[in-house]
């Protein structure tokens, strides 16, 4: 769910150093380089997550396939307030279905238009719209999205049964595909209301009271498990007056005192706190400090995990959910993972935010360990509609040192070029496209090219490989179109990028130019598994044209991945790592060869995308040595520690810190691109903390060096 225009302050989490895991118990001794420091264990090796070479499409299953019809009431009978249902309308539910999703499970079967279908185009992993009960309308529109839970522990009767989840989900990973929920933690269905109205009330207007009338603060209790006992009439800013008839579940969620009652988020005057504790649009804003909320939301959720197998979770409105939550929660989700045989579950937030160094650090400060990577949309979004340059797209992957961590970096961001609330790529081609209209197909291919080919985990949004576009302001309902045939009027009529109007077709059958490049992509990712998450090196980025070279650590192989956005060729001249050889394409028309400096010349087409893959290995390297120095990155107060490495081999190199007078060192993250950094944040390590820093680089044939140790005080910013 998203609002436009929101600001946050930086939120310092004392949980954070909590989770910070010191090495020094597990490292083993390793000889130390003479004249530099042992960092043991300390220096990791590079960090993928789970899904770092998977494909993600997302879909809103009521608007996917309906496989019952019989289901499509919701089990109720009557008004279209107890039923919901009405597919002429883009604000009720249309019928789609989890049966109509799973389809018959035949991957041989072309004529298997569910799950099947999806692995045939190449996709790893489906993430679904929650599919939890919903109050199934509110005013004029109906839960057809799934964002208004009343019940987490079952599914919507609109979507199916207990079984048919479970056969959704048996199928999926019978296909090799993974099963991704979008979960809400933030709040529940609009049931409370309150009598003096839903304007937000402050805190410093009034305070949070226990039953017995002292003010207290929530954030107090987020240590632990114990919380002050609430009273409905005298504890919050309003008084919470639940809708008769809408039963909650997990029951905890029934009592009014679990929620913070204060009003709706103001969206042109909200403090940071109101963000937070403000209902969304009227939404139950939950009381989630309260260790009972978090242990019924790890409960409920987690017997996803236990039941049906799910592989992670994409976590709604991640970014009003209060700063200590996902600390307290994500762990206890995860280790209910491990014990159901998925030591690799995988999570990612929604975090509505487009400046990296700001989406960075609410991801690290709130211990998550992914996010959905807004500013890459915005990014490509503005280089194929000629909004943006190459440098566009350099300055974007240039702030990916702000997300690493010892456990965390952008290779694991979830990345994407529309979705349900903000539109699609489509749409913003047709309207913002600052180009000859028949070019949008190629401008399409494009982006996705982009999506595939550079880090992170693509996701998909289900019609975008049909060429959907949207109508009217393309946002929204406006959206989320329906893949089988169609009642809506102004879908079947809507423009299409590469293929025609659907009319009262079925946009499932289809076999696209952008469906059949999706496929061609995925193939080309598994076939070279460095171009979905092998370090990426930015070579070049000016004018139209924006390049990098992917690396195979294991293989010890090269490749450069360019794109020109302009309707003229771009002809581009950029360094390698790998001198003397040729470069024959994977994807796209053209070649290299280096010189013994690495330099290649080469042509990019107009709107085109061409990958090299280079003939000869890297060379070996010479014997590495490391520098660091630190200082403060003005942007975000963090300090940028600068690993120095002479020469042109793609190594990594890890960082490592710890107290003044400790013995162990802690990690820090490994960068596995130049220039080698990562940020230290004053806020999470402690304010004034006195620390050491030190790099070890490892060559890409494995030799290895450390720097000296270099003092830091952590002061912060201001
Ligand atoms: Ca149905
Ligand atoms: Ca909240
Ligand atoms: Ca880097």
């Amino acid at each position: 769910m998203k609002r436009p225009g929101l600001r946050f302050a930086r939120f310092t989490s004392a949980l954070a150093l909590a989770g910070a895991v010191t090495l020094a118990a597990l490292s083993s001794p390793t000889p130390a380089v003479a004249g530099s420091v042992n960092l043991g264990a300390a220096a990791a090796p590079e960090y993928r997550s789970g899904i770092a070479r998977d494909r993600i499409y997302f879909v809103m299953t009521d608007r996917y396939r309906n496989g019952d019809s019989a289901n499509d009431n919701g089990g109720e009978s009557g008004s279209l307030a107890k039923t919901g249902f009405l597919p002429e309308s883009i604000s009720y539910f249309h019928g789609g279905d989890l049966a109509g999703l799973t389809g018959s499970c035949d991957v041989k079967d072309a004529d298997d238009l569910g799950l099947a279908r999806l692995s045939r185009m190449g996709f790893t992993a489906i993430w679904i719209t929650p599919p939890f009960a919903q109050r199934t309308t509110q005013g004029d529109s109906a839960a057809y999205h799934g964002y208004w839970f009343l019940d987490i522990t079952r599914p919507d009767p609109h979507l199916g049964s207990k079984a048919e989840f479970a056969a959704f989900t048996a199928c999926a990973h019978s296909l090799g595909m993974k099963v991704i929920l979008d979960v809400v933690v933030n709040h529940t269905a609009d049931v409370i209301s309150f009598p003096q109205g839903s304007s937000y009330v402050t805190l410093q207007q009034r305070p949070y009271r226990t039953s017995a009338g002292k003010a207290f603060n929530p954030w107090s209790y987020v240590k632990g498990t114990t919380f002050p006992r609430l009273s409905a009439a005298r504890s919050f800013a309003k008084t919470p007056q639940p809708a008769p008839g809408f039963a909650k579940a997990p029951a905890v969620l029934n009592d009014v005192t679990k929620y913070h009652n204060r009003g709706d988020i103001n969206w042109n005057s909200c403090d940071d706190r109101c963000y937070l504790d403000g209902d969304f649009s009227g939404l139950d804003d939950l009381m989630t400090e309260d260790y009972s909320v978090v242990r019924a939301l790890a409960d409920a959720y987690g017997s996803w995990i236990t039941d049906y197998g799910i592989d992670g979770f994409r976590i709604d409105t991640a970014k009003h959910t209060d700063p200590y939550f996902f600390g307290r929660w994500l762990p206890t989700i995860n280790s209910q993972a491990a014990s159901a045989g998925k030591p690799d579950f995988s999570s990612f937030g929604e975090v509505y935010e487009f400046d990296s160094a700001r989406l960075s650090e609410i991801m690290l400060d709130r211990r998550l360990p992914s996010v959905l990577d807004f500013p890459f949309q915005a990014s490509v979004r503005q280089f194929v509609t000629l909004k943006g340059t190459g440098a566009t797209l350099a300055a974007h992957f240039d702030a990916d040192d702000y997300y690493t961590s010892g456990t965390t970096n952008a290779y694991g961001l979830a990345t994407f070029l529309g979705n349900h609330d903000m539109g699609r790529i489509g749409f913003f081609l047709r309207t913002e496209s600052q180009s000859e209209s028949e070019n949008l197909l190629e401008r399409d291919l494009l982006a996705h090219d982009l999506l595939y080919l550079t880090r992170g985990v693509p996701v998909v949004y289900y019609g975008d490989e049909v060429g959907m576009t949207g109508s009217g302001e393309g946002t929204d309902k406006q959206a989320r179109q329906d893949m089988f045939p169609t009642q809506v009027s102004e879908w079947k009529s809507e423009t299409r990028i590469g293929s025609t109007p659907v009319g009262n077709g079925s946009s499932l059958g289809k076999s696209t130019p952008i469906s059949r490049r999706m496929t061609e992509l995925a193939e080309l990712r598994t076939a070279h598994p460095a171009l979905a998450d092998g370090s990426q090196i930015t070579r070049y980025g000016k004018d139209g044209a924006f390049v990098v070279s992917r690396i195979d650590r294991v293989k010890r192989t090269e490749y450069l991945v360019a794109f020109n956005t302009s309707n003229s060729a771009a002809q581009v001249n950029v360094a390698t790592s790998t001198p003397s050889t040729t470069f024959a394409p994977l994807l796209g028309t053209g070649s290299a060869t280096s010189g013994s400096d690495g330099k290649v010349s080469f042509t990019i087409a107009p709107r085109g995308t061409l990958v090299l893959k280079a003939a000869a290995s890297l060379p070996a390297p010479a014997r590495p040595a490391v520098s660091v120095k630190a200082a403060m990155d003005p942007i975000t107060g963090s300090y940028r520690v600068l690993a120095t490495v002479p020469g042109s081999d793609p190594s990594t190199v890890s960082f490592a810190y710890r107290r003044k007078g400790a013995q162990g060192w802690t990690t820090a993250g490994t960068d596995d691109a130049r220039p080698f950094r990562v940020y230290l944040s004053p806020a999470r390590l402690g304010k004034n903390s006195r620390i050491e820093v030190a790099a070890m680089v490892t060559t890409t044939d494995g030799q290895q060096a450390t720097s000296a140790a270099v003092p830091v005080i952590l002061r912060p910013l201001g």
